[in-house]
């Protein structure tokens, strides 16, 4: 598992390199904007249920077949699996932008689900739909004007918007 800090030093010892200065700034510059970085992590763990909920209660009203007998989602055993499956998804996303890398959300979350989720029969599109609801519900909520002082948060939403991206791709 890296992040933003161990990945450069990873990859400058695997050269035998010093780090760069371009490198030594983006990682100041990120220091620099962290209070942003930790502010969206806690509004998006403390909004964790709500997001997942709404996400959940929206994938279903699209594709009513998942909770209809038969679907991947009937029964309440499996209904409870999705929405946990969901939490656990974005937990992972959570950390990533945290940390500012995705290995631990590739590492540890991602690596293998789509197979998974193939021997499951979960369909996995649906799984990559139900992330983008929770995609969009978690930058209006992290990037939400009120409440804050306000800054550009552009590129740490658009760096957000990846890690939920990654995640849909890796079972779609
Ligand atoms: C991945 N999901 C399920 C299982 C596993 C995962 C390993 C099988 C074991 C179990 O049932 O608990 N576990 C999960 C995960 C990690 C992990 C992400 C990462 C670390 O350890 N069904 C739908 C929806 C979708 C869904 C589209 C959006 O119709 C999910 C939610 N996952 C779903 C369902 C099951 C499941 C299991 C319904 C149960 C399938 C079954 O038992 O038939």
């Amino acid at each position: 598992m890296f992040d933003a800090f161990t990945k450069l030093v990873a990859q400058a010892d695997a050269r035998g390199e010093f780090l760069s200065p371009g490198q030594i700034d983006a990682l100041g510059a990120m220091v620099a904007e962290s209070n942003k970085r930790m502010d969206t992590v806690n509004r998006i763990t403390s909004n964790a249920s709500k997001i997942v909920t709404n996400a959940a209660r929206d994938l279903f009203d699209q594709q009513p077949a998942l909770i209809a007998p038969g679907g991947n989602a009937y029964t309440h055993r499996r209904m409870a699996a999705c929405l946990r499956d969901m939490e656990i998804v974005l937990r992972y996303i959570t950390y990533a932008i945290f940390t500012g890398d995705a290995s631990v959300l590739e590492d540890r979350c991602l690596n293998g689900l789509r197979e998974t989720y193939l021997a499951l029969g979960v369909p996995g599109a649906s799984v990559a739909e139900g992330i983008r609801k929770m995609k969009e519900a978690a930058i209006a909520i992290a990037n939400d004007r009120n409440g804050i002082t306000p800054g550009d948060c552009s590129a740490l939403m658009s760096e957000v918007g990846t890690y939920f991206d990654r995640a849909a791709a890796a079972v779609a």
